[in-house]
């Protein structure tokens, strides 16, 4: 196995801090957060994990249509230090988490084993009876951080501590986290608590010998979907895998890859809308209808292509872009031209999935009797395949609207991608105006057919474009949260002065709270695990 492709291990902070490839100076983080764990549980961590959180550069809601995207590490993370502690007098695995920031109150509690749950059974008692996988109460209502310190503990739980493993003790654990990803705002801070706390579990219980980044970024991406979000791999992936001073092309069809691509000399600026996206509250109405809407219209396109799709597969928009295109099974090679040439022949038939009275009244959306109709399925099997597994809710269902982004945003990701590889990273100022008119198409396809941007989002993207950006969008998941413009190196000060000038919300704010909600980034390092000596 080739070292690359694991999850790198230091013993060396120095070696740490070097590989990060930030400009800033990380080291008093580090040994603040090593003190304060010593201070509030009288010993040192054994370990400290750092996973980021990441900017997505182009490729919004395409992940879970399985198409590639763009995004990159930044060099804000998750930190968290951990250690076993002595089992003497605690239940198998049970776990105290602190967090430095007090928003974030402190958590005990201990995984069950699913047979216990009600059953008045002991844990010896149980294991007599070798029961099978673990319970945590994890509430989909609210996203609490301990729903994703829970997330990433059941993957270790259910993977490493099952009766067919040979290992069925996970030690109890302190920890202590310190994190300066902004919260619920596009730039994956869920995400990068996930695979923090992912790879915490393992460290402290030594699992982590041969954990490939393709083990961490699967495991987190089943993890995060227990918080009760349908999701894509984007964030997980981009979070473990990310190597500096590039943005990270990656895939999921066939199967999952990342690719580097330079990125050219521009700077990234992060601005906040300062509009909290309640992920968990609008679920059924936004993000989970969404994939709804995607797969749907997979199914009707495929239909009326004449693709074959047995009634239970869910196929993806990429699946069907595929199968049109006559993909091989082990896919098309990441740098033909064939994926393209498909796409584009396929969003010339999208017209398909609007109703013929959307041309007179302009009614794109369809009910579900007409998607139903249109689908060519039973009643049953469409409401098992395509609703009985996820909570979305609505009167009428945008699937031309939809197509027509996930299709061209696709497009406009391969374009974007194709750009940083012709370059390496070396380019003219018009090239940056091409790479930053493709973030601005892609800000008005999410804001005029995904419906995922909101008016704070679309006046601060063009506030940022009259600032100077060559091109600005909003990223992550949307409706709320951070913008990402591209801005030529010199003019960054100058143009975080503008923003702070013009956007309402930044305008009465000091230095230091300005400086949470604008800053430059940097692509950073994927998550990575210290050894503390
Ligand atoms: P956010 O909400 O920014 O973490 C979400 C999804 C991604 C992707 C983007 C939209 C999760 C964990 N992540 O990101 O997979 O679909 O929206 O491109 O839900
Ligand atoms: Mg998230």
């Amino acid at each position: 196995m080739e070292t690359q492709f694991l999850i790198p291990i230091y013993t060396s902070m120095t070696q740490l801090l070097a590989d990060l490839g930030s400009t800033a100076d990380h080291t008093a983080r580090w040994n603040q957060l090593s003190d304060e764990f010593e201070r509030r549980f009288g010993r040192k961590p054994s370990h400290i994990v750092r996973a980021p959180g990441r900017v997505n550069l182009i490729g919004e809601h395409i992940d879970y249509a399985l198409f590639g995207v763009l995004p990159s590490a930044i060099d804000r993370d998750i930190l968290l230090a951990c250690a076993p502690r002595d089992s003497s007098g605690h239940p198998y695995g049970a776990v105290t988490a602190l967090n430095l920031d007090q928003r974030y109150p402190p958590l005990s509690f201990s995984p069950i084993r699913n047979a216990l749950v009600g059953s008045g059974l002991s844990e010896n008692e149980a294991d007599i009876a070798d029961v099978g996988d673990w319970h945590l109460d994890i509430d989909h209502k609210v996203l609490h951080w301990e729903s994703y310190i829970k997330a990433g503990y059941y993957g270790v739980l259910k993977d490493f501590f099952s009766p067919e493993t040979c290992c069925r003790y996970p030690v109890p654990v302190d920890l202590l986290v310190s994190g300066t990803v902004p919260a619920g705002s596009g730039l994956s801070s869920s995400a990068a608590m996930v695979v923090a706390s992912t790879l915490g579990f393992l460290a402290v219980n030594n699992k982590l010998k041969g954990v490939t980044k393709r083990m961490v970024v699967e495991m987190a991406m089943e993890n995060e979907k227990r918080v009760g979000v349908n999701s894509g791999g984007m964030d997980q992936a981009a979070s473990v895998m990310s190597t500096p001073d590039s943005a990270l092309y990656v895939t999921f069809y066939p199967n999952l890859a990342a690719y580097p691509a330079a990125l050219p000399q521009g700077t990234l600026v992060l601005a906040n809308s300062c509009v909290t996206s309640e992920k968990a509250v609008h679920a059924s109405t936004r993000y989970n209808l969404r994939v709804v809407e995607t797969l749907a219209a997979a199914r009707i396109l495929s239909r009326h292509l004449g693709i074959e799709v047995g009634p239970r597969d869910r196929l993806t928009l990429r699946e069907v872009v595929g199968r049109f295109g006559g993909e091989p099974a082990d896919g098309w090679p990441q740098d033909s031209a064939e994926l393209r040439v498909s796409l584009e022949r396929i969003m010339e038939h999208i017209g398909e999935l609007r109703p013929a009275s959307a041309q007179v009244d302009g009614q794109e959306g369809v009910t579900l009797e007409t998607m139903i109709e249109w689908s060519g399925l039973s009643d049953e099997d469409f409401k098992d395949v395509y609703l009985n597994w996820v909570n979305a809710e609505a009167t009428h269902f945008q699937l031309y609207r939809r197509a027509k982004h996930v299709l061209s945003e696709a497009l406009r990701v391969l374009r974007y991608r194709d750009i940083c590889l012709a370059n390496n990273g070396n380019v003219s100022d018009a090239v940056l105006w091409e790479l930053g008119k493709l973030m601005n198409e892609s800000q008005t396809s999410c804001c005029v057919d995904y419906d995922c941007s909101c008016p704070e989002l679309d006046e601060l993207t063009q506030i940022c474009r009259d600032a100077g950006a060559y091109g600005s969008r909003l990223t992550g998941a949307g409706w709320g949260g951070f913008t990402v413009s591209l801005v030529a190196e010199d003019k960054v000060s100058q143009f975080i002065e503008k923003l702070r000038r013009t956007y309402g919300p930044f305008t009465k704010l000091n230095d230091e709270e300005a400086a949470e909600v604008i800053f430059a980034t940097k692509p950073s390092t994927g998550a990575c695990v210290y050894v503390v000596n």
